[in-house]
């Protein structure tokens, strides 16, 4: 039977079936979790973008990092030659970051607790920008003032495939595919572990075009 509802379904339901998927001691993949908010996390980030727009930063170690980065929130991430940081200033225009938007910051919390992260309080948006072949190498996160907070990030556009690796730079990462819509919750034990991006496959998605845009929340301050 093809009416409308049947229709209505029939694509999400096999691109994206909903689930919670764990991938670590304390960290699961909320498949499609973002999709019911897009129509309003796209005008706020658009928004957020015009105020500070995506650049290329450099790393200590002098390398132009491929993913293009902005920020908002109280403090953003930045890095140049002299090392990594959170700061409460965008250094292009040496302005606060923008504020946090409400349904980001809304979505980021109930991401959180589902995954069983209650008051998620997240102070910083660090906002990345991937074309095809663009990549993250392997780190660890240790910018953050305290490692208690969970991560959580939400990914947009084309897909990507994450490294998830362990607490060691040689421990063999395993790798998830991230797609449109889904959300991705790491706290406790998994909180230091070392992650990255493979280099981005060409490709156009109908909504985000030749990109992939990834937002990690966190608390930072
Ligand atoms: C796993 N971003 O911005 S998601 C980063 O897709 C970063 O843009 C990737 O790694 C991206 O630092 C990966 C975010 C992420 C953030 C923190 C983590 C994954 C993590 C901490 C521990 C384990
Ligand atoms: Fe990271």
């Amino acid at each position: 039977m093809a009416g409308p509802t049947a229709d209505l379904f029939a694509d999400e339901a096999l691109q994206q079936p909903a689930s919670r998927e764990q991938i670590g001691e304390q960290s699961w993949v909320l498949r499609g979790f973002a999709l019911p908010w897009i129509d309003r996390l796209l005008p706020e980030l658009r928004s957020v973008l015009a105020r500070s727009p995506f650049r290329r930063m450099v790393t200590p170690g002098g390398f132009t990092m491929s993913a293009a980065l902005s920020s908002c929130g109280a403090l953003g991430w930045t890095t140049d030659s002299t090392g990594y940081r959170y700061s409460p200033i965008d250094p292009n225009n040496q302005q606060p970051w923008p504020a946090l938007p409400d349904a980001l910051r809304q979505l980021a919390e109930q991401a959180a607790a589902n995954a069983g992260f209650a008051d998620f309080a997240p102070d910083a948006c660090l906002i990345n920008r991937y074309v095809p072949g663009a990549k993250m190498s392997l780190h660890q996160d240790k910018n953050e003032r305290h490692y208690t907070a969970p991560v959580v990030s939400v990914s947009l556009g084309l897909p990507a495939i994450f490294l998830f690796g362990g607490h060691a730079r040689s421990d063999t990462p395993q790798k998830v595919s991230l797609f449109h819509g889904d959300v991705v919750v790491w706290g406790g034990v998994d909180r230091l572990r070392f992650h990255g991006v493979m280099p981005i496959k060409n490709g156009e998605h109908p909504i985000m075009g030749a990109q992939r845009i990834n937002l990690t929340f966190r608390t930072a301050g």
